[in-house]
């Protein structure tokens, strides 16, 4: 190295991208530690656990990990490390190649398969690659939150799940109340759902993404059912999305939401069309037999609102923030609440506006003949049945 070489003039070692080595072999291991401590700083563990505890202590660069690991598979190990690092590129090598076990492997988020003996200069050029690349996702994922994009943050496979998983265990249920505003008295209370993760819209994608989007609806209907217990009044919310009405669990009359379904409106949101459900009608049915009633939500805000009104033949109708929003300072807003109020009547329907922020919206709905409320006006959701604000 000369005077002029860029590199002398930073501190020995303490500009080096971190790699972490794992392989059982010690003769691996040193081969390897060996041939890139030239240009890395090279932590080298012989298992998994041992590469688990240094991801949680200082940030590495790139891992580079044998496949078969005594106690627990390189891409097992792939999954825990999502679990601490979102954006590790992650290399894998094996002594056996295996195409399916290496499709398996890239799925999940194995950057790159390598084959022992491994080729030096190969390696090289993939690690350069990794830890340029752990550079750009780290900035890639910042940019992506701030836009308010891609909330859940995950590249691959193991990220997802590993993000999945960490929001499904920090599932809770909020409550906001649903009021009578004549009677100023709380009419029920709508389960809301919250994890970790910044809104329940990006747990939903989440979830869509890992294909758990059923077992997801399947915990927030049981986390629903647990929680409602404390409540201080009979009626509960719930939101179900079309997909919901797919998984057979919620036809289960031990399910624990159907065992309270007297109690319970289910309010299904469009995401996806109600079309796409075969045989709704028969759905639909065994829900009410259960004791279910149905719920149409966010009237106004879709497309299909009025198609889904025909679809669902609602008990319960919550009319969307969107429609709610100044009621009282635009006409149209108030013809149009006042011809769904009129067709929820004549449809022995019970009408719910949501959102209420104002009191100008309240006393406009109110005058309209809405008397069931929802909003931020009398209270915001949360875990502890809140009082409403009268
Ligand atoms: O469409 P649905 O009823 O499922 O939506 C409920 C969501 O609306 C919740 O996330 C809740 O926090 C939010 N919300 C509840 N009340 C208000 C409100 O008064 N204003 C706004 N902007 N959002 C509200
Ligand atoms: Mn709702």
């Amino acid at each position: 190295m000369t005077l002029g070489d860029a590199k002398a003039v930073v501190a020995p070692g303490s500009e080096l991208p971190r790699v972490l080595l794992v392989d059982d072999e010690v003769s691996v291991r040193r081969v390897l530690e060996r041939a890139l401590s030239v240009s890395y700083r090279v932590v080298a563990v012989g298992s998994a656990e041992a590469a688990v505890t240094e991801v949680r202590g200082e940030p590495f660069d790139a891992v580079l990990s044998d496949v078969n690991l005594s106690g627990m598979s390189g891409v097992e190990l792939l999954r825990r490390v999502r679990e601490l690092d979102l954006d590790l590129p992650f290399l894998l090598m094996t002594g056996a190649p295996n195409v399916e076990h290496a499709a398996h492997a890239v799925e999940y988020g194995a950057l790159r398969y390598l084959f022992k003996p491994i080729d030096l200069v190969e390696l090289r050029k993939t690690l350069a690659t990794a830890v340029s690349m752990r550079r750009l996702a780290a900035a890639r994922r910042q940019s992506l939150e701030a836009l308010g994009q891609g909330a859940h943050g995950a590249a691959d496979r193991a990220g997802l799940d590993a993000v999945v998983n960490g929001a499904i265990a920090s599932l809770r249920v909020a409550w906001q109340p649903i009021v009578s505003w004549p009677r100023r008295r709380v009419a029920g209370y709508e389960a809301l759902m919250r994890s970790r993760l910044p809104t329940p819209e990006a747990l939903l994608d989440a979830a869509e993404s890992a294909g758990r989007a059923v077992e997801l609806g399947r915990l927030m209907r049981a986390a629903t059912a647990e929680a409602g217990r404390l409540a201080p009044v009979a009626d509960l919310y719930a939101n179900i999305r079309p997909h919901d009405l797919l998984d057979e669990s919620i036809y289960d009359p031990a399910a624990p939401l159907s065992r309270i379904a007297s109690r319970v409106v289910l309010e299904v949101t469009e995401r996806a069309s109600l079309n796409s459900v075969p045989a709704l009608k028969e759905r639909l049915a065994k829900l009410r037999k259960l004791g279910y009633r149905i719920g149409l939500d966010d009237l106004g805000a879709g497309y299909a609102g009025l198609a889904s009104f025909a679809l669902l033949e609602p008990e319960v109708v919550k009319i969307d923030v969107q429609l709610v929003r100044d009621v009282h300072r635009s006409a149209t807003r108030q013809r149009l609440i006042a011809l769904l109020l009129g067709a929820c009547r004549d449809l022995k329907a019970s009408c719910i506006a949501e959102g209420v922020e104002l009191p100008g919206e309240r006393d406009a709905l109110a005058d309209l003949g809405c008397e069931l409320l929802q909003g931020f006006l009398f209270a915001r959701p949360d875990f502890a049945f809140p009082e409403p604000r009268w």
